[in-house]
Formats: C-alpha cells, sequence, structure tokens
C-alpha cells in the first residue's frame, strides 16, 4: 500500500515553511511521496494581486521539480468553484484505492477544522498529520484527542522544525524590494523574479502607447509600422500565456523596433554621438545596434525607464543566453507574428512558441544561423552563444 502525504494551498507563494512540513512528513512518517496540490481560483474568494491559479501551480512546480518524493498535481485547478478538503480527497480515495493518504494541516488550522465542510468525511478518507514545533506539546494532544473522538479520525502530530514564515509577509517584502531569500526557496525566487509576481507594474510615467504608436505609424515604413504592431499583439499574447504583465509585453513588442528607420551610418554615428557602446561584432553588422538605438529612443524620447523593458529592447534580435522571460517574449514575437511568412517551418515555431518557448528559442536561433550561413553573413557571437545556451537548456 503506497503512503502519501498531501499538502493543499494557495501557495502564495511557496515558503520554506511548507517545504519544511512537507520535508519533515516524508521523513518522518516514511511516506513514499508529498503531494502538493495548489487549490484553484474560487469565486468568491480573492487572491491578492490578482496572480492566476496557473501561476501557483507553476511557482509550486519550478520549486519541488528536483526534489525526490514531492510531487505536484493539478487535481484542484479545474474545479470552477471553491476546493473543499472532503470531495478532493473523495475524489483521491476513488482514483487511487491502494493508497493510504495523510492530510497535512499546520497547528494553527486545528481550531478551525471542526468548522470545515465535513471533517467526518475528511478523516473517513485520510489521516490527519497536524505539524507542529517541536516544543509545548501537550495542550495540543489535548485538542487531537477530543477532534479524534469526535469525527472518529486519526490524528498524528508531525514535529518539526517550524519556519516562521507567512505567504503575505514575503509578498509585502517583494513589493518593498526587500530580501526574501531566507523565507522561500531559489527556484521560487527565480519564478517570482522572472514573472514579476506581486510586484506593483507602473508605467504611469511612461508616455501613453497611442501616443507612441501614432509616433510610430509616421517615423516607420508602413510594412515595418505592420510588423511592429503584430510583434506588440503577439508578445502580448505570450505575455497571456506565460504570466509576464501584459503592459511590460506591450512596451517592449511595440518600441523593439523603433530605430528600425536608421540607415548603418546613422546607427553607428548616433551610437557614437550618445556614447553606446558599439562591439567588434556590430561594426561588422551595424544593423545589429537597432536595439541599443531603439533602447535609447524609448527611454530619451518615450520615458521608458524599466530596465527590463530597455533589455528586451536591446536584446531582441541576437538574444543573449540566460534571457528573461520578457526578453524570450519579445525575441520569439518578433520571429513569428502574423505579418511574417519566409521563414522556414514558421507554422511549427509558433506553434511551439506556445507550449515552450525554450524550445522556439532555439529553433529560431538554429534556423537563423543557418540562413546567415547561406547568405554569408557574418554571425555575430552572441547569436551563437545564445543558441548553445538554449540547444543545451532544452536537453537536460
Ligand atoms: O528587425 P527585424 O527585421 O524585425 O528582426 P531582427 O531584429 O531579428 O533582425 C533580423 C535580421 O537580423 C535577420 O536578417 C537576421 C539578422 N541577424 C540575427 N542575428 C544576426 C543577424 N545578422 C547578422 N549579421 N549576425 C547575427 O548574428
Ligand atoms: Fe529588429
Ligand atoms: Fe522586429
Amino acid at each position: 500500500m503506497n503512503r502519501i502525504g498531501l499538502l493543499g494551498g494557495t501557495f502564495n507563494p511557496i515558503h520554506k515553511g511548507h517545504l519544511n512540513i512537507a520535508k519533515s512528513a516524508l521523513k518522518e512518517l516514511d511516506l513514499d511521496e508529498v503531494w502538493f496540490i495548489p487549490n484553484g481560483c474560487p469565486p468568491h474568494k480573492t487572491i491578492d494581486n490578482n496572480i492566476t491559479a496557473i501561476s501557483r501551480y507553476n511557482m509550486v512546480f519550478d520549486t519541488i521539480k528536483d526534489v525526490p518524493g514531492f510531487v505536484i498535481k493539478d487535481i484542484e485547478l479545474s474545479s470552477l468553484d471553491y476546493n473543499y478538503t472532503h470531495d478532493t480527497l473523495r475524489m483521491l480515495s476513488d482514483k487511487y484505492p491502494d493508497t493510504k493518504f495523510y492530510f497535512i494541516i499546520g497547528e494553527d488550522s486545528l481550531d478551525s477544522f471542526a468548522n470545515w465542510r465535513k471533517p467526518d468525511i475528511i478523516c473517513k478518507y485520510a489521516t490527519i498529520l497536524v505539524a507542529t514545533r517541536s516544543d509545548n506539546n501537550d495542550n495540543i494532544k489535548d485538542r487531537i484527542d477530543k477532534l479524534s473522538k469526535r469525527f472518529n479520525g486519526e490524528f498524528i502530530l508531525l514535529n518539526c522544525d517550524f519556519v516562521d514564515v507567512s505567504s503575505t509577509d514575503i509578498r509585502e517584502k517583494i513589493r518593498l524590494n526587500e530580501a526574501v531569500a531566507d523565507d522561500i526557496d531559489p527556484g521560487t525566487l527565480k519564478y517570482i523574479n522572472n514573472h514579476m509576481v506581486y510586484e506593483d507594474i507602473d508605467i504611469n510615467s511612461n508616455t501613453p502607447y497611442l501616443t507612441i504608436m501614432d509616433d510610430l505609424s509616421k517615423i516607420l515604413k508602413p510594412t515595418r509600422f505592420e510588423h511592429t504592431i503584430g510583434v506588440m499583439h503577439t508578445a502580448i499574447n505570450l505575455g497571456m500565456r506565460y504570466d509576464v504583465p501584459l503592459e511590460m509585453c506591450r512596451y517592449a513588442g511595440l518600441l523593439h523596433d523603433a530605430a528600425k528607420s536608421y540607415t548603418k551610418e546613422e546607427l553607428i554615428a548616433f551610437c557614437e554621438d550618445k556614447h553606446i557602446e558599439i562591439t567588434d561584432s556590430e561594426y561588422k553588422a551595424p544593423h545589429l545596434l537597432h536595439g541599443k538605438v531603439g533602447a535609447y529612443i524609448a527611454q530619451n524620447k518615450y520615458n521608458i525607464n524599466d530596465e527590463r523593458i530597455l533589455n528586451a529592447i536591446i536584446n531582441h534580435t541576437t538574444g543573449r543566453p540566460e534571457m528573461t522571460l520578457l526578453e524570450q517574449i519579445v525575441f520569439v514575437a518578433d520571429y513569428i507574428e502574423p505579418r511574417r511568412s519566409k521563414a522556414f517551418r514558421l507554422n511549427e515555431i509558433r506553434a511551439m512558441a506556445y507550449y515552450n518557448i525554450d524550445i522556439a528559442t532555439a529553433m529560431i536561433l538554429k534556423d537563423t544561423i543557418n540562413y546567415l550561413k547561406d547568405i554569408d553573413a557574418f554571425i555575430d557571437d552572441k547569436t551563437i552563444k545564445t543558441y548553445e545556451y538554449y540547444q543545451s537548456k532544452i536537453s537536460e
């Protein structure tokens, strides 16, 4: 018989408290696995900061994917209403009849347990594991005894080094730009940074995008302007798919080719004039500079000061190893936007972009390098490095 621990919750975000409890449960009770079950988005419970259920799910996934014994389950994501523990447990025991489930709760939930929906059903389908600090257990044992008699259930105390962190505090710290490395795992932190979770995205000082659009429609050739709008909308779409703030995608997509009307000579003169560094590669293929010049225009003409947007514009032609998700989104959107038609296997890359953006990125770089070889063009080392990075990332 399998022995499985269950840890449900909002995980907004998942933190070291959750991880410690799960680790203790796995070890102390010699469980086969602990299943993390992020709950869905119930209609009558507001989740702070509009973070989506998928995003919380992905954040848990990124955090535990390499931990032996930790497994993520999406069973509560598909529910259209609030998830009740008794429903989830009934469903699980139907589906896994040969498994003994241990439902993990914190000691702070002991008081409210009797008021949960159908505690007797919960006790019927699972043993309740009560996570507690190693000290002052007497009073807890008492409370557990009472609950156990009342609902005819099995309750087990799980002593663990409780890490004193709360998701609410973590969200607040992130908003205030304070360090959270002690509270959450590196995988969680990476997810939060990459997706800009819990941040207030402030676009109020940016020039309104309609004004920029109007401007660009006069500066760029009509086909280039149409491409620009295509990249903007495609970037927004990818932002929806990968949970990146849409306004960041919008501005980066809209401005990525802002300097595309400049000739090679003008790009070099512009950079020399503004003391923008020109690499050897960029001297050999000056059109590569339109990213850097575009970012300069975005900042100085349209008042975009967010480095993350500026970097997405700067890196959109060659990419770079370890791009942020926003950079990757603009890089891929530039290649797949609906107006594009010439590239080899474009339909494959378009579909892949929405399935796995790392694979799509590697495909684009591979095809670009092959194309540049075919036409005997100079290839920037950065393009090669970026290709090698994503090629090895997807084959991990
Ligand atoms: O500005 P867009 O045309 O929308 O797209 P882009 O900024 O990706 O530029 C596309 C061109 O840049 C395309 O012809 C391929 C070329 N390119 C990408 N990497 C390199 C490169 N050209 C050279 N010479 N070297 C590169 O490493
Ligand atoms: Fe470009
Ligand atoms: Fe472009």
